[in-house]
């Protein structure tokens, strides 16, 4: 067990973390020339096409006597719970810090994170081949950030591949063994695996990824979950290359995958403890995981009706891959049933839609996003709002509250104006300043959850030429002055397109939303008119012309009245269209997304 070293690769988006772990793979020989590509541990095609990281991903190399076991993190936002659930399968984290960039707001937070969980920080500074790079101004913010001494920190870079040696020896050299916790004998200690991550795989089922923290564990074995006390049989076992490699055996220290043979995705869930069944009740669980608490919820339901079983599937699967995601069965007047999901963000939100339709071949609709509000009735009653639809009467109520979260933002001085004016115009309250550097500085804020998750990012990134960061968590819930806002289309109330807005604002929103509609929906027909209203009353709208089909352009010649009798056929046409209200006009799904983000 003392040749096994465990580490992450953590830092902020785009920092190259995925770059850095290509060229371990390839120094360590771990992956084949020929099926070598740029950011090789990003296997799914939607990672590929945006170029970010989603998911975790493990990888066991083999280096001068070692076995290294490599995770990739997502540097995104929303993606933080994959962050936090690599860092406890490890003892050591290499971070990276972009040396033209420096510190930015991730880094900071999946720092904290690694620290929490008492990891070996490898500091390194990364793309020091860029012309924009400066070593030694970064250097300095990462000396005084960490305390460390300013040679612990190795200068390197995944492009060229400078430096990447001299980290897998400080991964080595620095990094402690496993260790573990409890007896000393830890070969003959009972099994407990952490389960860190898990998926569905069409050929093998139910595949959880564990750390194995004490014991062994053998292809064959009778296994049981402490916590969801789901007995199987490990069908498989192994490690990843990164595809699945089957050893049939893992030993204390080693992270790999348990092929489980659960018929029932529910059975296994992430930071579950894996046990041999003959020690049940005499072990004691490993500490799991945090449960995350979802930002934001919006409503899924499947576009064709008859197709809800499949969701429902589709997303049980999915959750084992996905395990920030919340899901519980939802029914509405006008959509049937569906899903009231909850996610980490609006990139999390889509990511997830995206999913759905590669991999389970579903289409969707998907409800405009909204937090949670806190609803305090004149009856005494308290009620959480997740959908806009559940809003009760505004007679009823008597306050609302809306979760507020604190918000860090690292920004150059130069646009420190800029930005706090742009973060009070949106409702954000000032906390203090503290100064990373001469030139830069980190703001902390309070501000509306709701608010972030709208367009203060894009903002923020404008407000600053692109180069302030931010990150953010939940802080508490204050009161806040809302209504809810109807939408209709062709004069009826679309039932998804309902969002909680601020009274204050609910003029310019309304304007907005109807605007956005305009730009987005197919015309018809007919005439469509969009308008925006509360408790009733009409407070913007807008109409879609209609598109005229020229009936008359075969007829040759002037022959009046067939051209008028077409006419008077093609209005009548019309009619009927109306008639059908809103069943007649397509929203597309990505509509209600482009509305909350307008
Ligand atoms: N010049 C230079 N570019 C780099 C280097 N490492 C990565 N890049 C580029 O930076 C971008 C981001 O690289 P990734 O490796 O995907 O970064 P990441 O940290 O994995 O990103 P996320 O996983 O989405 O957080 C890509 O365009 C890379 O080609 C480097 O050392 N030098
Ligand atoms: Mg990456």
């Amino acid at each position: 067990m003392n040749n096994i070293r465990n580490f992450c690769i953590i830092a902020h988006i785009d920092h190259g973390k995925s770059t850095l772990a290509d060229r371990m793979l390839e120094i360590t020989g771990t992956i084949d020339k020929r099926k070598m590509k740029d950011q090789v541990l990003d296997r799914m095609d939607l990672e590929r096409e945006r170029g970010i990281t989603i998911k975790l991903q493990p990888v066991t190399m083999n280096y001068s006597g070692y076995i290294l076991n490599l995770i990739d993190t997502p540097g995104h936002v929303d993606f933080t719970y994959e962050v936090s659930r690599s860092l406890a399968a490890v003892e050591g984290a290499v971070l990276l810090v972009d040396a033209s960039q420096g510190i930015q707001a991730q880094t900071l937070a999946n720092l904290y994170l690694a620290i929490e969980q008492n990891l070996t920080i490898i500091p390194v500074l990364n793309k020091i081949d860029l012309p924009a790079a400066n070593p030694e101004k970064v250097k300095k913010e990462i000396v005084k950030l960490l305390g460390c001494s300013g040679d612990e920190i190795i200068l390197a870079s995944g492009k060229t591949g400078a430096g990447v040696e001299e980290i897998l020896k400080a991964v080595i050299e620095r990094v402690p063994a496993p260790r573990h916790v409890g007896v000393e004998t830890q070969d003959f200690a009972s099994l407990r695996a952490l389960i860190f991550d898990s998926n569905y795989d069409e050929y093998r089922g139910v595949v959880a990824y564990v750390k194995i923290v004490d014991g062994e564990i053998k292809k064959g074995d009778k296994i049981s979950l402490i916590a969801t006390g789901a007995k199987s049989e490990a069908i498989d076992i192994g490690i990843f290359k990164p595809d699945y490699f089957s050893t049939g055996i893992l030993k204390a220290g080693e992270i790999g995958y348990i092929v489980t043979g659960f018929k029932e995705v529910s059975e296994c869930r992430v930071g579950d403890t894996v046990i041999l069944q003959k020690d049940n009740g005499q072990v004691t669980p490993l500490q799991g995981y945090k449960e995350v608490k979802p930002m934001v919820y919006a409503g899924v339901f499947p576009r064709e009706g008859d197709e809800f079983q499949e969701l429902r599937e589709a997303i049980s699967k999915l959750k084992l891959n996905d395990s920030a995601l919340f899901f519980e069965p939802e029914q509405s007047n006008a959509l049937g049933f569906g899903f009231r999901c909850g996610f980490l963000g609006l990139l999390h939100l889509e990511i997830f839609q995206e999913r759905l339709r590669r991999e389970y071949n579903l289409d969707l609709i998907i409800t405009t996003p909204s937090v949670v509000y806190k609803v305090y009735k004149k009856d005494n009653e308290e009620v959480l709002v997740r959908t806009p639809q559940k809003l009760p009467d505004p007679t009823e109520i008597l306050r609302i509250e809306e979760p507020w979260s604190s918000l860090d933002i690292i920004t150059p001085k130069d646009f420190l104006g800029n930005v706090m004016q742009l973060t009070q115009e949106k409702r954000g309250v000032y906390v203090n300043t503290e100064y990373l550097d001469e030139d830069r500085v980190i703001l902390h804020y309070h501000i509306p959850m709701s608010t972030i998750l709208t367009d203060y990012y894009d903002k923020v990134k404008s407000a600053s030429s692109g180069y302030a960061s931010i990150n953010y968590e939940f802080l508490d819930y204050r009161e806040a002055d809302v209504v809810k806002m109807d939408i209709m289309v062709a004069e009826e109330a679309v039932e998804a397109l309902s969002i909680i807005v601020y009274r204050d604002e609910a003029f310019r929103r309304g304007k907005e939303i109807v605007n956005v509609l305009k730009e987005t929906l197919p015309r018809q027909m007919f005439v469509i008119k969009l308008q925006a209203s509360i408790g009733g009353k009409v407070i913007a709208a807008e109409r879609i012309s209609a598109m005229r089909k020229d009936v008359t352009a075969k007829l040759y010649g002037g022959d009046v009245t067939r051209k008028r009798k077409l006419l008077e056929k093609q209005k009548k046409g019309k009619k009927k269209m109306m008639a059908m209200g809103k069943g007649s006009v397509e929203i597309p799904s990505d509509t209600f997304v482009k509305i909350l983000k307008k």
